[in-house]
C-alpha cells in the first residue's frame, strides 16, 4: 500500500494544468472533454463535502486541502467537514452534501447521495489514464502496453479490452497476469523477449525505471498514474515522450464525473 505524502499533492492545480497541456497535445483534448465522453456526464454545480479520516495512518496533510482545491478548479461548490469520521459525515449531510468525497488507507470513494452512484478512486483512476493513453493522435495501431495489474492497472486494462483495443500486459506477479489473460483477454508481454515496441503505454505501478527503451517507440505516450512514475527523465528526453502524471486532480475528476 502506497500513500501519498503532503510533498506529492504541492500546487495540485499547477501540477495539473502542466499535464492538461500534455494531454491536449497528445490528444487533441483536455480531460473534461475526455471524462464527458468516457461517462457521458457533466458536472453542474454539485455541492461536494469532503471528509476528513483519521482510521489507520490517519489524516494526511494536505489531503483534503487538495480535494478542495479540486473543487474549486473544477467549478464545483466543495466544502471540508469540520468534524472527521463519523460525525463529519453527519455534518456533511446535514450541510446538503450532493457527494461525498473520503479515503482511508485503503479505499477513496466518491459516493452521490442524489442518485445512489458510488465509484472508488483505483478504478476511475485506472479508465482514465488507459482513457488517455488510448487517445494518442500518433498512434497508427490498436496496439496498447499495460505495466502493472494491480487495481488500477487492472481497471484500465479492462476498459481497454472494452473499447476494442490489442492490450499487451505485463506483471511480474503471475498470478495478476494470469488473471488478466484468463478473465480479460490481454496478450501476455514478456519485457525480457519481446522486443515488441509501443506507441500507447498505461502504467500503474509503485515502482521507478518499469518502462525501458526496449519497450516504447520516440514520441509515444506514457500516461501513468504510477508514484514514484515508473518512466526515467533520461529515457523521457531521449525518446522525445509525452508524459502524462499527475498525483490527484485526473483520477478525482473521473471519479466525480463518473458519479454525475
Ligand atoms: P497495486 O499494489 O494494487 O498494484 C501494483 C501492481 O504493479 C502489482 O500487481 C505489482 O506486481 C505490479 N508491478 C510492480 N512492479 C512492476 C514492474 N516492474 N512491472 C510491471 N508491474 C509491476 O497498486 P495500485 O493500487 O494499482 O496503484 C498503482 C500505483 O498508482 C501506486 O503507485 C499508487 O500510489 C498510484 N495511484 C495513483 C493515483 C493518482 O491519481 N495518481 C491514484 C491511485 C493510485
Ligand atoms: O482523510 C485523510 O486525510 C486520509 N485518511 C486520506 C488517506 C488517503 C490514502 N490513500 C492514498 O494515499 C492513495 N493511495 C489513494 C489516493 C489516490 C490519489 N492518488
Ligand atoms: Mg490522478
Amino acid at each position: 500500500m502506497t500513500l501519498l505524502t503532503p510533498d506529492d499533492l504541492y500546487n495540485v492545480s499547477r501540477q495539473f494544468e502542466k499535464n492538461n497541456d500534455i494531454i491536449k497535445r497528445a490528444t487533441g483534448q483536455g480531460i473534461r472533454d475526455i471524462c464527458e465522453s468516457v461517462y457521458n456526464t457533466r458536472l453542474g454545480n454539485e455541492k461536494i463535502g469532503i471528509i476528513p479520516i483519521t482510521a489507520g495512518n490517519g489524516i494526511i496533510d494536505n489531503f483534503a486541502e487538495s480535494l478542495f482545491t479540486i473543487t474549486n478548479y473544477l467549478k464545483l461548490d466543495g466544502f471540508i467537514t469540520n468534524h472527521t469520521d463519523v460525525a463529519g459525515y453527519y455534518e456533511a449531510v446535514n450541510q446538503n452534501a450532493d457527494i461525498l468525497l473520503m479515503a482511508d488507507d485503503y479505499v477513496f470513494i466518491a459516493h452521490n447521495l442524489r442518485n445512489g452512484k458510488i465509484a472508488t478512486n483505483h478504478v476511475c483512476t485506472g479508465v482514465i489514464y488507459a482513457e488517455i493513453a488510448s487517445r494518442c493522435k500518433y498512434a497508427d495501431t490498436k496496439d496498447i502496453l499495460v505495466i502493472g495489474l494491480g487495481k488500477v492497472g487492472y481497471a484500465g486494462a479492462s476498459h481497454l479490452i472494452r473499447k476494442g483495443f490489442n492490450v499487451y500486459a505485463y506483471d511480474p506477479d503471475n498470478e495478476a497476469l494470469n488473471s488478466a489473460v484468463q478473465e480479460l483477454g490481454v496478450h501476455p508481454y514478456d519485457i525480457h523477449r519481446d522486443g515488441k515496441k509501443f506507441c500507447m503505454v498505461f502504467e500503474a505501478t509503485p515502482n521507478e525505471n518499469t518502462i525501458t527503451k526496449d519497450m516504447i517507440s520516440e514520441r509515444c505516450l506514457v500516461s501513468t498514474p504510477g508514484i514514484p512514475c515508473g518512466l526515467s527523465p533520461e529515457l523521457g528526453n531521449d525518446y522525445d515522450v509525452d508524459l502524462v502524471m499527475e498525483p490527484l486532480l485526473i483520477g478525482v475528476a473521473s471519479m466525480l464525473y463518473s458519479v454525475i
